[in-house]
């Protein structure tokens, strides 16, 4: 009887035990025990959690002057309004500094400033603050640059805007290289001096806190692109982020500025249905497209747009874009699995060929979800190769990188991507070194977390309301997950889309399971068996009524949740 075989290795999140100021302040707040034990489990241990999860969400937002040199930047951009200088903000073109590059871009205009945006080009620019932006800002007789989402690394240029004259504003979240940027200003919440709360800011949070500092409650409303490019960074929904995310989900389901509106619509979601799903795999890929295969600069004028039409017309050419660079994609995909194929046993991949530096990264994050491993993947189509690094964890990209650091040209990223310019003849060099950081091979068996482990009966409305206080939920806050047991399949039905659709009895009642991409449980369940689940609970409303549904994403015999044995109690200080 150990059928059906469970696809996941199923583990209960560690349990500590809970401090006792957090369990009075929780449950002065109407708490359960189980739903503070849960938030607990995932580390909100603490009152900073409470507020995250249950106040306000501007109660969640920290001083912008906290920021490492927040003062300086505020009184450059001050004194810029007072002599009427002309400014230039340089954002990134991936989703997260276009988003930040609106922000600061629309909250200088609001000042009164003259100011332009420029997105550099990925293929000709390439990656930081350009040495084609610090002419374009001469040439236009502009005085002060503001980087958005780069600049921490672009010392060299830095130098030459301030030979030039020009004075820049780094705002950055990027980590630290050892030698610093000599500008003006260097707002990352990284600097080894900061004393800021909490360093881990999207670019386009970095230039929310900016325009907090600048407009004060005014910059609220700019929080639908900070959240954008938080979610499109992949940065942790916890802490402030949290508080961004919430503010800008608001926005964005109530009064969508007429860019993102014209974007939800091409992407055929609802205003009101957006959620960080939505943000992560049909906003940020379509902000994203037009820089990997076009002019990033299309996009950044779609979040400034001001009217419906221009907005429409912005939103065909990035709905275009979206569209040329999935047929890129698919074309490459089969290449590079094809070249990574050939060496099936490394513990990393690393392969080259004349793929479109736009989607190196995106060829990177599917072959490294794929197989498990890192991959790096380099475009030969320029010299120096451009290359992209994706690790599915494990491995710190940008720790060995930093220990290859006289091989590249240029490097830069965080633990899970990265980035690097490569001279052609090093490429083996690179190989050689890389693999032998990596050490052997360790698969990772892929394993379910379960926040709660309950009888059939325990799931009910009120299990899912106090669920729903960890929405939305996101990277860094998994959807919870409950581990049911008890129940008789039956129905098993497969469902379009290679779902599987399954009804089960508890006692005399029945409730509805959808499993989402699991047509193998079609063949595998029969009805009559009694198995355990473990699904996220959720609920349809139909015809008004509501009724309960459990999303599930595993099924295994009855017993099997049983047999887990909880992790021992960790102690929270
Ligand atoms: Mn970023």
């Amino acid at each position: 009887m150990d059928r059906p075989a469970p696809r996941y290795l199923w583990q209960l999140r560690s349990r500590p035990v809970l401090d006792p100021d957090f369990l009075a302040a929780g449950q002065a707040r109407g708490l359960s025990r189980r739903l503070l034990g849960v938030l607990a489990a995932r580390g909100h241990s603490d009152g900073h959690a409470l507020t995250a999860f249950l106040d306000e969400p501007i109660a969640g937002l920290h001083d912008p002057l906290l920021l490492p040199d927040a003062r300086v930047f505020a009184e450059r951009v001050e004194a810029a309004r007072g002599r009427g200088e002309r400014v230039l903000v340089f954002g990134d073109f991936d989703a997260d500094g276009l988003t930040g590059l609106a922000i600061m871009v629309l909250s200088l205009r609001r000042l009164g400033l003259d100011v332009e945006p420029h997105v550099p080009s990925r293929a000709d620019e390439g990656h930081g603050l350009s040495l084609a932006a610090i002419s374009r800002t001469v040439e236009e007789e502009r005085g002060l640059i503001v980087t958005v989402d780069c600049g921490t690394s672009s010392a060299l240029e830095i130098e030459a805007a301030r030979l030039a004259g020009v004075d820049v504003l780094v705002t950055d979240h990027h980590q630290l290289p050892s030698v610093l940027p000599q500008a003006l200003a260097l707002v990352n919440p990284h600097r080894p001096d900061s004393a800021y709360p909490d360093r881990r800011l999207a670019g386009s949070g970095v230039a929310f806190k900016l325009a907090q500092l600048l407009l004060g409650d005014e910059a609220l409303e700019m929080a639908d692109l900070a959240a954008i490019g938080t979610v499109a960074d992949v940065a942790p929904i916890v802490g402030e982020n949290r508080s961004i995310v919430r503010l800008g989900l608001e926005r964005l389901r109530t009064d969508p500025r007429p860019g993102l509106a014209a974007l939800l619509a091409r992407a055929g979601v609802a205003p009101a249905r957006v959620d960080l799903d939505r943000l992560a795999f049909a906003v940020a890929p379509r902000l994203n497209a037009v820089g990997r295969v076009g002019d990033g600069t299309r996009a950044a004028h779609l979040l400034l747009a001001t009217d419906a039409e221009e907005a429409a017309a912005l939103a065909d050419e990035l709905e275009a874009a979206n569209l040329l660079r999935r047929e890129l994609l698919a074309v490459a995909l089969v290449e590079a699995r094809e070249a990574a194929l050939a060496e099936p046993d490394a513990p990393l991949s690393i392969i080259a060929g004349e793929w479109p530096v736009g989607i190196i990264g995106l060829i990177a994050g599917r072959l490294a979800d794929e197989r498990g491993r890192p991959h790096v993947v380099f475009s030969t189509s320029a010299t120096p190769w451009r290359g992209s690094a994706r690790s599915p964890g494990g491995f710190d990209l940008a720790a060995s990188f930093a220990q290859l650091a006289d091989i590249f040209e240029r490097f830069g990223g965080h633990a899970a991507a990265a980035g690097c310019d490569l001279a052609p003849e090093r490429y083996e060099d690179f190989r050689r070194r890389l693999l032998s950081l990596s050490g052997p091979l360790t698969p990772v068996e892929p394993e379910l977390l379960l926040d709660l482990a309950i009888t059939a009966p325990e799931a009910d409305y009120t299990l899912l309301r106090e669920l729903a206080l960890l929405e939305p939920a996101g990277v860094g806050n998994p959807p919870p997950l409950v581990g049911v047991a008890g129940f008789e399949v039956v129905r098993v039905r497969a469902a379009s889309g290679g779902h599987t659709q399954l009804v089960l009895r508890r006692g005399l009642e029945v409730v509805d399971g959808i499993c989402f991409g699991r047509e193998d449980l079609a063949a595998d369940v029969r009805e009559g068996d009694r198995v355990d689940v473990v699904a996220r609970l959720s609920s349809r409303v139909f015809g008004g009524f509501e009724t309960l549904q459990l999303e599930i994403r595993d099924v295994g015999p009855a017993g099997t949740l049983e047999r887990l044995t909880a992790p021992p109690a960790v102690l929270v200080a």
